[in-house]
């Protein structure tokens, strides 16, 4: 597949130039359950296609100002180990330049510490959307396991928020008990009274450097059926709208970088839609708070013929 993705049918930037990175990450080596999720990233990619380049939550056409490069995929010919794998992952991301918002589409899982350990060196916070606890510290043999990546970030030093989480071993829930760094929003407890007002406070409040990772499987399998490994009960696509809400409302948020992971391409296309779309709102938000709308008009919108 030497064809290059492209996002909603713009010209990829030059690297430098480039205000958004897209890495398409094909990674399927320790899913459990249903298998796909290597096709993943550019079912993603080619239906932001079907996107319209404004945005109505922000209310602006975020690419009259930002330029994105769709990076070529980071392939497994599945020759390495997986910790060669990932130190190669992680090599690969840290060479690129950093004055830009990265995003890297799974693929599974196990991805995320890589991208963290390249984009956030330092003690940091990674905002962790997933079904699952994720913090085995190996899984089948593997702690490169898509079962074990909040394990893997403990060990790197950063905190951790995560919510929608409804699918726990009993391990994992003693971990947290006794693991400060850890602050966690179970999908159940979310329900009660207030509290999902006091995790959207959490968000919003979150300092110093921030790293996003969504795994798909956190929202309802009504609303996103291609993952993996599904789950009852998540969240809605408006609330993840209200969370990147409480991520981004606060300007000069210091966000590495983000990955959206785990979705299975079906049928209906509905799971990928959500997330092509959820990834033009991560960008329209970014942009806006970073002031993009008071830079010149010389994004990739321009470059092409739109209307
Ligand atoms: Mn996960």
């Amino acid at each position: 597949m030497s064809d290059s993705l492209q996002f909603l049918a713009m010209p990829n930037a030059p690297l430098d130039e480039a205000d958004i990175l897209l890495l398409p990450i094909p990674l399927e080596r320790t899913v459990s359950f249903k298998p796909g999720t290597a096709e993943a990233p550019r079912a993603i990619v080619e239906t932001t296609d079907q996107l319209e380049f404004y945005e109505e939550d922000a209310g602006w056409s975020p690419f009259k100002h930002l330029k994105i490069s769709v990076l070529p995929e980071f392939a497994d010919d599945k020759t390495e180990t997986d910790a060669d794998l990932h130190a190669r992952l992680a090599r690969h991301v840290a060479a690129l330049p950093t004055n830009n918002l990265f995003i890297g589409v799974g693929g599974e899982h196990s991805l995320t510490p890589a991208l963290v350990e390249s984009r956030m060196p330092e003690p940091g916070t990674v905002l962790f959307l997933d079904a699952h606890g994720d913090m085995r510290s190996s899984y089948e043999g593997s702690k490169y396991s898509h079962a074990c990546p909040v394990n893997r970030l403990l060990a790197q030093g950063h905190k951790i928020v995560m919510a929608g989480i409804r699918s726990v071993y009993e391990s994992e829930v003693e971990l947290v008990e006794k693991e400060p760094r850890i602050t966690l929003f179970l999908d159940w407890d979310l329900r009660g009274k207030g509290q999902w007002e006091s995790f959207l406070q959490k968000v919003n409040s979150l300092e110093g450097p921030v790293y996003l990772s969504i795994d798909m499987d956190v929202f309802n399998p009504a609303v996103v059926p291609g993952v993996g490994t599904p789950q009852p009960g998540g969240f809605f696509w408006y609330q993840m709208i209200e969370v990147l809400e409480a991520l981004f409302s606060r300007k000069k948020i210091d966000l590495r970088g983000v990955d959206v992971v785990e979705l299975v391409p079906e049928p209906s296309r509905v799971s990928e839609m959500t997330a092509a779309k959820l990834l033009l709102k991560i960008i329209s938000f970014w942009g806006a708070a970073n002031g993009y709308q008071s830079q010149p008009q010389t994004g990739g919108q321009m470059q092409i013929d739109y209307e």
